[in-house]
């Protein structure tokens, strides 16, 4: 599936605003058709945005179940013998789209993308409805779980993860036209030899009797290679590489000729030649080794939860800048595409992960409460689960394998991964995304409960991704004895011949909270717990990568574990500096 873009052949309309908005919480929606008409009684919601902190009221911000979206739109008179497609950036975490009275598509999964063919039920010049039945429940069989619970106070729905179920329509809806015969996917693969560069390409085409052309042009817009034929390599001599820290970007146009040479199709997609490896120990990107600074980082801010959002997109980025981070990971689901462009704009290196989070009921018991389920049996996560993880997979490569900027995929955060059961689960997923993607290194974020010996997931992985918190969750307050014990656990890993990225480690904050001696909460305490951990990191030639959790307070359920959310950040949810902030930047810009 191709992004929705305006070239010289198509043409996109946003679709953003404020729609029509309603819950359904008896779930009686689609039996009654309301579809078929202006929704009832609506209020009005943005699109993009989580509706939960949108209105004042708690029967909307813990809602869970149906809810309804709705807007018209005029189609374009011009766009008249043109395919019209109906793309959605996102829904979270399921959806069904009508147009007018017409179920169009259905789509599982709250953080990749989905589209249909509308040419037959939409009208140039005139007027269509567009509905869609949007659904955040959580159960075992969605990717991340979760479970609806008879309490005695009615239903309610738990999850394992560790932040605010925040849903809705989260990213952008477009309109957009092709041509009957259209590209339907590009790949790219890229490679450099000495001083050149090659871009091989393949391409995916919907109807006869077209040829495929491909111009590649340098930032400055000059033409430096051309192909035919619908796969191909290119050479670029004397290439300006992409590299951490230097986004530059080729674009690759494709265009579809028909018979009478007519250009029928234009895609432009960008390209940045790099060059990603796994060596011994060491994380190679265009063949230099590679240390990971930055942080785990969540998408989430106030007002619009997990909308996303230009200007504080811009505004992150511009904190990353800032203290010296060189990557992220994108904990714990895909994020938007807006997102990923920037990453590779600005030479910003991602861990990429699928939303494959709270795998894990050992986790239940000491942090997120009691609960008594086992993690993977015929009744909790199974074979369907499994299926929907790999589907989740397949659709994250297939949206984000051409971004330079994304190196290694994650696919999964914390799952259960000391037990035979899990290591049953997870073969055949990892040999999915090798098959996937053979270019790029795979791996999976190990947690704290499956310590170096006792995992039995980490065989699989090219790169050992570990979370641990010695001295917050574990040591709590006495640095001395967990750098030790971290110290002592690392070296165990290391000892496995692979790189290792410690892809969290962090402590809860109180901005404001000072005290003499480092006490837990206080600002001097996550300070003096990030030096402990980097002394440990130094001492370890194995790790090649601090990735501190978290970028920013995020929200997350209530919980005497929680103090308005998650206060691991670095920044406050506001994206103001905590002492740690100016801390990390000394270490991590050695030019301030
Ligand atoms: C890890 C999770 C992360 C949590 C973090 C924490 O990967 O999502 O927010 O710990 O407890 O278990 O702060």
């Amino acid at each position: 599936m191709l992004r929705p873009q305006d070239s010289a052949v198509r043409e996109r309309k946003c679709l953003s605003g404020v729609w029509r908005f309603l819950l359904d919480a008896a779930g009686q929606g689609r039996s009654a058709g309301w579809f078929r008409g202006p929704l009832a009684d609506a209020r009005e919601m943005a699109v993009p945005a989580s509706f939960n902190d949108i209105v004042a009221d708690p029967a909307v911000r813990d809602y869970f179940g149906d809810v309804w979206y709705q807007t018209t739109v005029r189609i374009p008179r011009g766009w008249d013998g043109r395919r019209v497609v109906l793309h959605f950036e996102s829904a979270t975490h399921r959806a069904t789209v009508w147009v007018d009275d017409t179920e169009v598509v259905s789509h599982e999964g709250g953080y990749t993308p989905f589209e249909a063919d509308v040419t037959p039920h939409v009208r140039p010049g005139e007027q269509a409805r567009i509905t869609v039945l949007v659904n955040n429940t959580l159960n075992f069989q969605s990717i991340p779980p979760g479970v609806i619970e008879d309490t005695p106070d009615g239903k309610r729905q738990r999850y394992w993860h560790d932040f605010f179920n925040y849903a809705g329509i989260h990213r952008p809806v477009w309109l957009y036209t092709t041509g009957a015969a259209h590209l339907t996917d590009i790949t790219v693969v890229t490679d450099l030899d000495g001083g050149d560069g090659s871009i091989r390409y393949t391409t995916e085409v919907e109807g006869d009797d077209v040829q495929v052309e491909v111009v590649l042009r340098d930032a400055d817009g000059a033409e430096v290679a051309t192909g035919t034929g619908g796969s191909g390599t290119l050479t670029v001599p004397d290439v300006h590489p992409w590299a951490p820290g230097d986004g530059y970007l080729y674009d690759l146009e494709v265009r579809l000729v028909d018979g009478a040479g007519a250009v029928v199709d234009s895609y432009h997609q960008s390209v940045g030649v790099r060059t990603v490896e796994v060596d011994g120990t060491r994380f190679l990107i265009n063949g230099e080794p590679f240390y990971f600074t930055g942080f785990g980082m969540h998408e989430d801010h106030i007002v619009i939860g997990k909308g996303h959002n230009d200007a504080l997109m811009l505004h992150d980025f511009a904190l990353l800048d800032w203290i010296g981070a060189n990557s992220f990971r994108t904990s714990h689901y895909p994020y938007s595409q807006d997102v990923l462009d920037y990453a590779d704009r600005r030479g910003i290196v991602v861990i990429d992960e699928t939303a494959a989070v709270g795998l894990n009921m050992g986790l239940g018991g000491g942090i997120f409460g009691t609960q008594g389920y086992t993690t993977f049996s015929p009744e909790t996560a199974n074979d369907e689960t499994r299926q929907i993880h790999a589907q989740a997979i397949r659709e994250l490569v297939a949206r984000d394998k051409n971004h330079p900027s994304v190196v290694l995929w994650s696919i999964a955060n914390e799952p259960e991964s000391e037990t035979e059961a899990a290591e049953l689960y997870f073969k055949p997923l990892f040999d999915l995304a090798r098959r996937l993607d053979p270019t790029r290194p795979v791996g999976f974020v190990n947690v704290m409960l499956a310590p170096y010996g006792r995992c039995r997931v980490s065989q699989f992985a090219d790169v050992l991704m570990l979370n641990r918190y010695y001295g917050w969750y574990t040591h709590t307050g006495d640095l001395s004895a967990a750098e030790l014990a971290w110290e002592e656990e690392l070296r165990g890993w290391a000892g496995e011949g692979k790189p290792i990225i410690i892809t969290e480690y962090g402590a809860d904050t109180y901005p404001g909270l000072h005290s003499i001696e480092a006490m837990p909460w206080s600002e001097e305490y996550q300070v003096a717990y990030l030096d402990m951990n980097h002394r440990v990191f130094d001492r370890i030639d194995a790790v090649v990568g601090e990735q501190v959790w978290n970028f920013a307070d995020f929200m997350t359920t209530s919980g005497v574990m929680r103090v308005g959310g998650n206060k691991k950040g670095a920044f406050t949810r506001d994206r103001q500096p905590k002492a740690a902030a100016h801390a990390l930047r000394r270490r991590w810009r050695r030019d301030v």
